[in-house]
């Protein structure tokens, strides 16, 4: 069975001095795309190879990766996983332009908010993708095979087929059940109004994008294709910066969650009337 094809990024220069660089991704998942558009940001020619959710741990392991997670980047046979660390060794490949600031004070603050956005974010925005496809696997499918992707029709038709099943991986391996995803709606309100802070103190969304615009960016992006959650954080700083960074982000994720899930989203701020 093709496990993986292949799709080439002519965004800019090649890696370096002839480097060949192969981007591994899981279409739809939320630090694939952060993992693309680090590299996309650096100008750096990539070949992305699209792999099925679920099946993408084995693939991972048989290509000799020691995580069992996307994004996964080679750099000349060189591994390296996860969006911390790709967002490190793309600054020392091509230092320019930077994700980091070169001042240790404002480094520090954006490697902290990089930090809550890989983590707290990632994981609350995934949480709820997994909880919302439990309740209508078109949510589920509607993301990962929504957009541009380079599976084939035989494994676009796994996923289709298969999405109840991936669905349920997903769940045991990110701790996805419901009470988690309750917590996680829950916790929306603080951190929305954390990202919004640091947009206002010119931390997030300022000129130069740094890395830890990608890792909340892109985790907003997310939550803003929820029609439960999206009113509630359309028209703040944070859905600017999400827009901004992630201007697509294919897919719908229909209101599914219980009213009593929402109810401290919508006890902490009003619908803005632009959303
Ligand atoms: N926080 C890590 C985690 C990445 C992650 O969990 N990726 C998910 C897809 S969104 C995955 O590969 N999950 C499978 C697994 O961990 O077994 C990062 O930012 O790279």
């Amino acid at each position: 069975m093709v496990i993986a094809s292949a799709m080439t990024h002519r965004s800019g220069i090649k890696g370096g001095a002839g480097l060949k660089v192969t981007l591994y991704v899981v279409p739809g998942s939320n630090a694939s795309l952060t993992g693309r558009l680090l590299l996309d940001h650096k100008g750096i020619e990539y070949e992305r190879k699209d792999l099925v959710p679920a099946a993408h741990v084995g693939i991972l392991k048989s290509l000799g990766f020691p995580d069992m997670s996307v994004p996964a980047i080679k750099i000349d046979g060189r591994r390296v996983q996860g969006t911390l660390s790709i967002a490190r060794a793309l600054e020392q490949l091509r230092p320019d332009p930077p994700l980091f600031p070169v001042d240790p004070a404002r480094r520090e603050a954006v490697e902290d908010a990089e930090r809550f956005g890989e983590q707290e974010l990632q994981h609350a925005a995934r949480r709820l993708f997994y909880c919302a496809g439990r309740r209508e696997p078109e949510n589920f499918t509607s993301v990962v095979l929504g957009g541009e992707t380079n599976l084939g029709p035989a494994r676009r038709l796994i996923v289709a087929a298969g999405a109840r099943a991936i669905l349920w991986a997903a769940t045991r391996g990110h701790g996805a059940t419901d009470e988690a995803c309750r917590h996680a709606m829950s916790d929306l309100p603080r951190m929305l109004d954390r990202i919004d802070a640091w947009i206002e103190g010119g931390l997030l969304d300022a000129e130069v994008l740094t890395a830890a615009d990608f890792q909340t960016g892109v985790n907003l992006r997310l939550l803003l294709l929820f029609e439960d959650i999206a009113p509630w954080i359309e028209g703040r700083p944070a859905a600017r910066l999400a827009h901004r960074v992630a201007p697509v982000y294919p897919g719908r994720i229909r209101a599914v969650f219980p009213p009593e899930w929402l109810e401290p989203l919508h006890a902490a701020a009003p619908p803005r009337p632009d959303a």
